[in-house]
């Protein structure tokens, strides 16, 4: 393990001693690897014979979730899961948010007045708006995905993983690697060969990330528009009378990359009805961070991302341009 990760671990084993009822919460529009992070705490916790209560409030969650849960339901792995209402939930529990640290990413904002004893684990670029008042904190960009960092954990502790869990926690990681492909280092291939240890099954997986004929008809309509610019630059927008999910814009940017001689993409579309969202990437030879700065967002060298209020998709692209114009 990292040694950073190690001296979290150890403060994380200390505080989570002084509890006895801890509750796991992953983001809003729950993804495979913000649940199967859960799971995966959910685990180690147990070990350390602690009441642990996974906190699921959506009915509309991702397609993959909806599957893993039923299946996990089937085969009686008998864990607590629950809405927040269902939870007694005191000021001397604890609550660790799982694949997330943006208040505006919680499920149901109303827990953080619930407790106020959290734990944040994360490994999305940290953001300035992040969640206040925590006990501790761990934010590894350079991770994969969240389970990946818990998966250290409960290695840490030998603990046998059911062979359905070590699936859909290979599912996590294929989800938010896109197929082994971004943010993939030897640690993730190590992790995964580890979960197929345990019993992953890759059928099961490929199973687990099936996606709906007709988001996948949307998004292709999209990319169908791509305009390139210099040749290196991959811009899509989307279109007027949809509203995105800012995961749909990523995923975008993210298969633009796949093209000959793209350096870098763009996917621009409406978040909601005043907000525009750009999602940029990079193959790591242009800044795109430098570039979502200009527009008052942020992120990293190959993952940035902005928000522009009150504008048009045409007015956002035309900014864009100008950045990009100004830049060679
Ligand atoms: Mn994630």
């Amino acid at each position: 393990m990292k040694i950073k990760r190690q001296k979290f671990y150890e403060n994380f084993k200390e505080q989570v001693n002084k509890f006895n009822k801890i509750i796991l919460v992953p983001h809003d529009e729950i993804d495979l690897d913000a649940l199967s992070s859960s799971l995966g705490m959910y685990l180690l916790l147990e070990k350390f014979e602690k009441e642990v209560i996974i906190n699921i409030d959506e009915d509309n969650t991702e397609l993959g979730v909806k599957r893993a849960l039923q299946k996990i339901k089937k085969l009686n792995l008998n864990m607590n899961i629950s809405k927040l209402d269902s939870i007694e939930l005191t000021e001397n529990d604890l609550i660790i948010i799982l694949d997330f640290h943006k208040k505006e990413m919680a499920q149901n904002k109303d827990i953080f007045r619930m407790c106020k004893n959290i734990i944040i684990i994360d490994h999305h670029v940290e953001s300035k708006e992040y969640i206040q008042n925590y006990i501790l904190k761990y934010i590894d960009d350079e991770s994969s995905s969240t389970t990946e960092i818990v998966y250290d954990f409960l290695k840490e502790e030998d603990i046998m993983l059911p062979s359905y869990i070590a699936t859909v926690m290979l599912s996590g990681i294929t989800l938010d690697t896109s197929n082994f492909t971004i943010k993939t280092t030897d640690k993730t291939h190590e992790v995964a060969a580890e979960l197929t240890k345990c019993g992953a099954m890759s059928k099961e997986v490929q199973y687990l990330l099936k996606e709906d004929l007709h988001e996948y008809i949307e998004m292709q309509k999209i990319i169908f528009n791509t305009e390139i610019i210099d040749k290196i630059y991959a811009i899509s927008v989307g279109k007027k009378t949809s509203i995105y999910t800012k995961e749909q814009l990523a995923k975008i940017a993210d298969s633009l990359l796949q093209f000959d001689e793209v350096e870098a993409s763009f996917c621009i579309g409406k978040i909601n009805s005043n907000i525009i969202g750009i999602s940029a990437r990079s193959l790591g030879n242009i800044d795109v961070e430098k570039i979502m700065n200009k527009l008052n967002g942020g992120g990293h060298l190959t993952d940035a991302a902005c928000q522009m209020y009150n504008t048009t998709l045409e007015k956002a692209k035309a900014e864009l341009l100008k950045i990009l114009e100004k830049m060679k």
